[in-house]
């Protein structure tokens, strides 16, 4: 289907044709998509009683505005996806995964809210999703549905609410970005085939963070602030939004990398990233643009998840760039701060 259409030619081009679970793939999108429009709106709205970051029952009881918005965005998308008719059921904010439809076909794993920390500052937050095919023994173990790699997704994407309110999707065969038209009050194709510009000198991590950082994580971030001067021999830029769908919008626009590794602070061992409804749609959706996701060295894809809520480390960008942080990881060319010039990976730094 082609570019200026809606998302349901898409859902018709990409997954109603495919049988019943195609079928219940486009359910889920329509459903979603009603989600996400209502979410972005609210957020849109000039809140009544205090602002949109409002915690429950800080602001006058009348209406959803007065909720806690990440609140308002679990009950919109879980909701829609009970309507939707979707076998099982996990996000962020619930403790444990549900099943809503025992002969349901799919099971999503979603944060409805993420960066909520940046609802207040009117910066980009988003809604990421993953979806899986239902398994049997869901029924009486929901959370089975989830211990699936990352590698069975049937599609995973995310909406942003920035400027624009997008969305960034997969169904497995590439990458497409659909954006939100208030005046059709329908999201339009604007791009499919998106692929991750290679050569995007520029990283995204939280610095503040660098003294807990193992020593792979912090020689590879020396090396691109040394710049042209160091063993990389160009200059990087930086950029960190704290919302995680934000810095990925960006890396599948103009390219870079993004790094949010494991640490030595209590609790931070696996970074701070939740692999079911983080790391694993957004490793999918990298994939399918031709870049790469790893925990630092292995593909987030092929991770056998163990529990609901568990964590991972995350590298995500351009796939040579990604491949160069596993090499400081395997330590394959072992860094040497006070080297010389190039340190001792000499030119292999480069
Ligand atoms: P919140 O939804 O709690 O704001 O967390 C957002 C997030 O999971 C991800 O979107 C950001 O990349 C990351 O946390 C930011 O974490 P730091 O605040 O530790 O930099």
């Amino acid at each position: 289907m082609g570019q200026g259409g809606t998302l349901d030619g898409l859902l018709d081009a990409e997954a109603r044709a495919s049988g019943p679970v195609g079928q219940a793939l486009a359910e889920a999108f329509v459903c979603m998509a009603g989600a996400a429009k209502a979410l972005s709106v609210l957020i849109a709205t000039p809140p009544v009683g205090g602002r949109l970051g409002a915690k429950a029952g800080t602001a006058n009881s009348d209406g959803d505005q007065q909720k806690k918005l990440d609140i308002v965005a679990e009950d919109l998308f879980s909701d829609s996806l009970r309507k939707a008719g979707i076998g099982a059921y996990l996000s962020e904010e619930v403790e444990e995964a549900t099943v809503f439809h025992p002969a349901g076909l799919l099971a999503v794993a979603i944060d409805p809210l993420d960066g909520s920390s940046n609802i207040d500052v009117n910066a980009p937050i988003g809604t990421i999703f993953s979806i899986l095919p239902m398994v049997a023994e869901a029924v009486a173990d929901p959370a089975s549905a989830f211990r699936q790699p990352g590698r069975k997704q049937l599609a995973a994407g995310f909406f942003i609410y920035g400027p624009q309110t997008s969305l960034v999707v997969t169904f497995g065969k590439g990458v497409h970005l659909l954006v939100l038209s208030p005046e059709l009050n329908d999201f339009v194709l604007v791009e499919s085939g998106i692929t991750i510009p290679p050569d995007m000198p520029e990283y995204a991590i939280n610095a503040s963070n660098y003294r807990h950082w193992h020593e792979p994580v912090q020689t590879y971030i020396d090396d691109c602030v040394r710049g042209e001067e160091g063993p990389r021999g160009r200059n990087f830029n930086m950029r960190w939004i704290g919302s995680m769908v934000a810095d990925a919008y960006r890396i599948f626009m103009r390219g870079g990398i993004f790094l949010y590794p494991g640490d030595k602070r209590p609790g931070y061992e696996q970074g701070r990233l939740r692999l079911m409804y983080e790391a694993n749609p957004v490793a999918f959706l990298a994939e399918q643009a031709g870049g790469a996701a790893t925990d630092g060295i292995d593909n987030i894809l092929d991770r056998k998840p163990h529990s609901p809520h568990q964590r991972v480390p995350f590298v995500m960008g351009s796939a040579d760039k990604v491949e160069r942080v596993r090499e400081y990881y395997l330590d394959l060319n072992p860094p040497t701060r006070d080297a010389p010039l190039f340190g001792r990976r000499g030119l292999l730094r480069g």
